[in-house]
């Protein structure tokens, strides 16, 4: 079986996301709000979800897994490629891993190796339709491969780091990198 039509190991189908926001639900207010891309960076930058609309280059289906068990497929997923906004910032050779921050204060950690899969997207909108506010708008980032906690919403800042450094869930025992093919759950 391909990986397009088997499920990861000990994941199962539900028909519809679980919405998670441990630290709550944060309010959007959307001519404040700005993505920070920078950290280790020769050119940082700063994008407002207008900016982040007209760069979007990216759609394709995948489905969705979450670490405790569930997963959601066949999303049509919609944005900007994380290559393109890691292209535009130049990351420094040295750059080993991707922090990133939301509104909420959420935090996850992602090797740049993975950052960098040409399926690493800035989620702008799902199904057809822009994020809702609970699903992360204005914008989440989502890599097929990697569990669902590494799908930070609402995110703001994406910074390039030379040091492993855990966010939120890392910090609970949870895994570096989480690859779902390879069961990478816990450290
Ligand atoms: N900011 C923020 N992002 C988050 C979370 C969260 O609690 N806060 N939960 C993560 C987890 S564990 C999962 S499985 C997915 C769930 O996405 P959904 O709420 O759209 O179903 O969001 C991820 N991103
Ligand atoms: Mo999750």
């Amino acid at each position: 079986m391909s990986r397009s039509d088997s499920l990861p190991p000990g994941q199962k189908a539900i028909p519809n996301f679980i919405i998670y926001r441990i630290l709550g639900q944060p309010e959007v207010d959307l001519n404040s709000w700005r993505l920070r891309v920078g950290g280790y960076v020769s050119n940082p930058l700063t994008y407002t979800y207008n900016d982040l609309l007209e760069i979007a280059d990216t759609s394709y289906v995948s489905d969705f897994h979450c670490v405790t068990g569930w997963s959601v497929r066949n999303v049509i997923w919609e944005g900007v490629s994380l290559r393109k906004l890691a292209a535009e910032a130049q990351p420094s050779r040295n750059v080993e891993w991707v922090y990133v921050r939301s509104l909420d204060k959420y935090t996850t950690v992602i090797p740049y190796e993975d950052f960098l899969d040409e399926r690493g997207l800035l989620v702008l909108r799902i199904n057809g339709k822009p994020l809702s506010l609970e699903q992360g708008f204005p914008a989440r980032i989502f890599i097929p491969h990697l569990y669902g906690w590494k799908s930070a919403k609402w995110v703001t800042e994406i910074i390039f780091t030379e040091e492993y450094r855990d966010g939120y869930w890392e910090a609970l025992g949870y895994h570096q990198r989480g690859n779902v093919w390879r069961e990478e759950r816990f450290k």
